[in-house]
């Protein structure tokens, strides 16, 4: 008998590793935000765990936390509806991982292309974190059997490694416990790539602050921003089909779309043969239309960090409840002795 929860219940994280960009926001918490706005169960979750893979400064990553949990409800997420929490006050998410970590394969894990990119060539050099990065996420994921995931395109592959990682454990040891998760990859920003080089994804651990647009940007640094993005001579054309060879040109016009809730074909509709000098400054206007509001609230929020911790507190309370049963029975499965109450 199938024991994979199939009712819909949507789990996903983001690093406390610096501040948030407009990729985070447009590809993956305004996504969040949607799907609490669908009444379906949702958690969502600081992963702090994930952020010490690599180095980060003890008070800024605190700061970091809490700043996200601001990032994330000044976006929309009510920890009424939603689970906020950080990961690693749910030990649950560690206790699973390493089942997963005799789960899943070197030669899996090897072929991670995020692995790669973070090691640079120095891989020896990379901490042992960093490279089972995806099975913590795995674990993050099924420790809850969430149905869905919403993610940004760049986590793809770690989402099919949660369902190797699942069907694998299912496999050998012949339950049909954890279900195999779905990504949920959509809209006109899944990949938002940074604004000096359109062949990169915007990042928050860029070196380069002009890369990105931060949530806590002012209308001026957004302006200012957008304003020095590169981009090309050439005026827009008609058809999407005329951005293929221009990645630069291409990515405005996604971050306009996503942000004025349409399609990349109507933004052209409109904007077709006009050049920057006309396009920049539309797009920072709808920019700070959008982000100001979110910005404001999360500076307002972020200064009572007793109210988030609090807030954190609760979510892994109810986490808590909710992965408990899931990691006894993955103990009971297989073969862990686990009498101690918990
Ligand atoms: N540029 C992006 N476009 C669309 N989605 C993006 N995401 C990140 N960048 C973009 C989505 O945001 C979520 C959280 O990502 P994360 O912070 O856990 O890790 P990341 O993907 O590695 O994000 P960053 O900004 O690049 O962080 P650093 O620099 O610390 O590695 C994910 O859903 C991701 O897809």
């Amino acid at each position: 008998m199938s024991e994979a929860r199939h009712t819909p219940r949507v789990f996903s994280g983001i690093q406390p590793s610096g501040g948030l960009t407009l990729g985070n926001y447009l590809g993956a918490i305004r996504r969040f935000v949607e799907m609490q706005e669908q009444g379906i169960e949702t958690l969502y979750c600081m992963v702090d765990m994930h952020a010490i893979t690599t180095w980060q400064e003890p008070a800024r990553l605190r700061q970091a936390t809490r700043e996200l949990a601001a990032g994330f409800m000044a976006a929309g997420l009510d920890p009424s509806r939603s689970i906020l929490f950080n990961q690693s006050q749910v030990p649950a998410h560690a206790e699973m991982a390493w089942i997963f970590n005799c789960v899943a394969r070197m030669g899996w894990l090897g072929r991670m292309t995020q692995f790669k990119e973070k090691a640079g060539k120095d891989r020896e050099a990379a901490s042992v974190g960093l490279f089972a990065y995806p099975t913590l996420m795995a674990a993050d994921i099924l420790v809850y059997h969430a149905t869905h995931v919403p993610v940004g395109e760049d986590q793809k592959q770690h989402l099919e490694l949660t369902r190797d990682i699942a069907a694998k454990f299912n496999h050998d040891y012949e339950v049909d416990f954890f279900p195999l998760t779905e990504p949920v990859i959509e809209g006109a920003a899944t990949r938002v790539m940074s604004l000096r080089d359109g062949t990169r994804k915007m990042s928050k651990s860029d070196p380069s602050d002009m890369s990105r647009i931060n949530l806590t940007d002012d209308s001026d640094a957004i302006a200012a921003k957008i304003r020095k993005a590169r981009t090309d001579a050439e005026p827009l054309p008609e058809a999407m089909g005329g951005l293929d060879a221009r990645p630069e040109a291409r990515n405005l016009v996604n971050i306009y779309a996503a942000l004025a809730n349409t399609t990349p074909q109507a933004v052209l509709d409109e904007f077709a043969g006009q050049g920057f000098a006309v396009f920049k400054p539309r797009l920072a206007e709808l920019a700070v239309t959008e982000l100001a509001p979110i910005s404001a609230e999360m500076i307002r929020l972020a200064g009572d960090p007793g109210q988030i911790d609090a807030i954190l507190g609760q979510g892994a309370e109810r986490a808590a409840a909710l992965a408990e049963p899931i990691l006894a029975r993955t103990y009971e499965i297989v073969g862990l002795i686990r009498s101690r109450p918990r």
